[in-house]
């Protein structure tokens, strides 16, 4: 029954912020509308081998032109939050100078759309859609894109600054730099270690550069979401699986977290910078841009890394520099993705970062799984995903009994999407999307969410 007493029930803080997340590429659609130019993963969704069945964007959820629907979903669901991504080839079709209004006028209508729904808009201002004619001129291996992105942050914090309290810079520079530049899993698929790590000092010098320009124009709040997670040796008492596991952190980890939080990169990071000769894109100067105060530290969790040191291994193409690493498989239940469900990892983090990073706000910016979910007689029963989350809910709990400062939980998706180099072949959405009929279906999941938000809490 419902008829719990409060020891049954576990509540979060007051004011704790619930809501969903989506990025722009993965959702929008309307690819070629009002005046949007091509990005790079337009570009690499074209390239044959790069993309599972060579989807691509064009359509993805039609959320262009489906908003209004798409946010009274989300109002019936009871969500407080919205985070959403910018496409900056719709705002800048050159990338750099002359704005197009009619890409701003999009958002600008989303927002009022929330607002008026009563749902808190946050906006991210790259989700990993660069204009092609950026990396045409070298993307983010080069520093005039950090330049050209503090110029982005600007017009549209002008536009929308009025109503968007709060803004996120970037969404994991990680996957940016080293899946999009080293391993060539992501756009634009360059496979070059150097360029990996001159796109890392550059997407966080456009953090700290944009940071700049949103404080200058009055922004609230300002935040930057990485994918940060636990990475274990497989062996703790083996020396060199502990070396292991340090060193991939750093490459995870540390390297975002120390120079934003410490205003450093960590040396046994500073040493790959010059190993793969990129130590000379480090100017003086950047490292006080990169490490001005941040009001909101976001944290994407999917799953935790386990490590061991082997001879003779070459490494992992994610992590140029692990010569002698090697993941280990995890004997766990695994998502859709084959990905282990670990939700200790994330309490984990949580505490890790709370000690090490003391004074920064936490907040989890995508938690979430896919499955294969069907529609039968108009429900989707993804009591798969309820439990993941359910698991990843009580691990925050935990944690913020334990002293971390979360302020809120964001359920990574809303909608099924485009999964990148997955195409329309994964589903992380807590509602189901028909991509023939583009008819949604609230899955079990979001029912239980709604539930959640309403109280707060889990029983
Ligand atoms: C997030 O990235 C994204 O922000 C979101 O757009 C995406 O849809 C969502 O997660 C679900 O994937 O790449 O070989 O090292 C998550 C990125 C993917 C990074 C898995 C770590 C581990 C395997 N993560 N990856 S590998």
């Amino acid at each position: 029954g419902r008829e719990l007493t409060g020891v049954d029930q576990l509540t979060f803080p007051q004011g704790f912020r619930w809501g969903a997340a989506t990025a722009s590429y993965q959702i929008e659609g309307a690819a070629q509308e009002d005046g949007r130019s091509r990005s790079i993963w337009d570009t690499f969704a074209r390239t044959p081998g790069k993309v599972h069945l060579g989807h691509t964007g064009d359509v993805a959820c039609d959320h262009y032109h489906r908003y209004r629907d798409d946010v009274a979903l989300m109002a019936q669901l009871g969500l407080g939050t919205y985070r959403f991504s910018i496409a900056w080839p719709r705002i800048k079709p050159d990338g750099t100078g002359s704005v197009n209004t009619r890409g701003l006028d999009f958002y600008d209508k989303l927002v009022d759309e929330l607002l008026t729904h009563g749902i808190d808009p946050m906006i991210t201002l790259y989700h990993w859609d660069l204009p092609q004619i950026l990396e045409d001129h070298g993307g983010w291996t080069s520093r005039d894109t950090a330049l050209a992105f503090a110029d982005l942050a600007q017009a549209v914090h002008g536009r929308l600054g009025d109503r968007v309290n709060t803004w996120t810079t970037l969404n994991e520079p990680w996957c940016s730099a080293f899946l999009g530049y080293a391993s060539g899993i992501h756009a634009p698929g360059r496979e070059d270690a150097q360029a990996a790590y001159l796109a890392t000092h550059h997407l966080l010098l456009a953090h700290g550069l944009a940071t700049q320009a949103l404080r200058a124009g009055g922004a609230a709040e300002v935040s930057l979401t990485l994918n940060l997670t636990r990475v274990s040796p497989a062996n703790p008492a083996d020396r060199h699986d502990v070396e292991a596991a340090t060193l991939i952190d750093g490459l995870q980890n540390r390297i975002f977290l120390d120079p934003v939080l410490r205003g450093a990169y960590p040396a046994d990071m500073l040493r790959l910078f010059e190993r793969f000769r990129a130590a000379g894109a480090i100017r003086d100067g950047d490292l006080a841009v990169i490490s001005a105060p941040i009001d909101l530290l976001g944290i994407n969790y999917y799953q935790a890394g386990l490590v061991r040191a082997q001879v003779g291994s070459p490494g992992s193409p994610v992590y140029p520099g692990s010569e002698g690493i090697i993941d280990v498989p995890q004997v766990k239940p695994v998502t859709a993705m084959d990905w282990p469900i670990d939700p200790t990892g994330l309490s984990d983090l949580l505490l890790r970062l709370t000690a090490d990073y003391p004074g920064t706000p936490l907040m989890i910016t995508e938690n979430g799984a896919a499955f294969i979910d069907t529609v039968i007689d108009g429900r989707v029963r993804d009591t798969d995903r309820i439990s993941y989350l359910d698991g990843h809910l009580r691990a925050s709990h935990e944690a913020i009994q334990q002293g971390a400062d979360l302020r809120g939980f964001l359920a990574w998706s809303l909608l099924d999407n485009y999964e990148w180099g997955y195409g329309y072949g994964q589903r992380f959405g807590i509602i189901h999307v028909d991509y023939d009929t583009q008819r949604r279906t609230p899955k079990d999941s979001a029912l239980w969410f709604s539930d959640v938000i309403s109280r707060n809490g889990l029983s």
